[in-house]
């Protein structure tokens, strides 16, 4: 399995005409808001503060570089749903996430990220069938698996599986970034993604 020895912020891009022109290969994360993209970032690669990640939606508005082990980048994308900011502003993220998922050549798989707790919005499920319609490999991961007891785990699982339409093959990983459960799942996965 891949043992993170070196983890260092690359940049952040406002821009797709910015991001680095190299062949290093990349695994983005996509999922709402506040879900814990940046938080998951730092517990996968054990540094607690590489990835800003605040209590206050909406932190990442940029697209975000970090070089794993001098290999690949980890790609940390604005979340969306995010309410308060203009419309305009938001027609433009979405337009750079969906330019940078579509068209990037070095990106060779998506982890999305949905609230263990919550039932997925409507854009969950858009973006979860776009990644498909796209064949992007994709690894879902169950969020703030700390917050709700392990008896309620499995309804509250089955129902994000019902909601997305998974296919009972479909993984979908429990993950907590207080206790570290998920990281060598998380891991071996993105392994088998750069391997694919
Ligand atoms: N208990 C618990 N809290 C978490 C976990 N993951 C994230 N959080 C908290 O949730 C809040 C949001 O986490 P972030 O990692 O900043 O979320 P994000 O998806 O990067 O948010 P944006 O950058 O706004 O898109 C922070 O207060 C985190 O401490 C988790 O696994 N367990
Ligand atoms: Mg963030």
């Amino acid at each position: 399995m891949i043992k993170v020895k070196k983890a260092e912020f690359k940049g952040s891009f406002v821009d797709l005409k910015q991001l680095p022109d190299e062949d290093n290969l990349e695994i983005a994360l996509v999922g709402r808001s506040n879900v814990g993209k940046s938080s998951l970032i730092n517990k996968v690669v054990n540094r607690k503060n590489l990835a800003k990640s605040s209590s206050t939606p909406g932190k990442t508005r940029t697209i975000n570089f970090y070089m794993i082990n001098d290999s690949w980048y980890f790609v940390d994308l604005p979340g969306y749903g995010f309410a308060r900011v203009s419309k305009t502003e938001r027609l433009k993220w979405n337009r750079m996430i969906e330019g940078y998922l579509s068209k990037r050549k070095q990106l060779k798989g998506v982890i999305q990220l949905l609230d263990i707790r919550h039932v997925p919005t409507e854009n969950d499920v858009l973006m979860k069938d776009w990644l498909l319609h796209y064949e992007i490999p994709l690894l879902l991961v169950a969020t703030k698996a700390d917050k709700i007891s392990k008896g309620a785990r499995q309804k509250h699982l089955n129902q994000i599986r019902k909601a997305l339409d998974l296919e009972p093959e479909d993984i979908l990983l429990p993950f907590s970034a207080a206790t570290g459960e998920g990281v060598g799942e998380i891991l071996a996965a993105i392994e088998e993604l750069l391997e694919f």
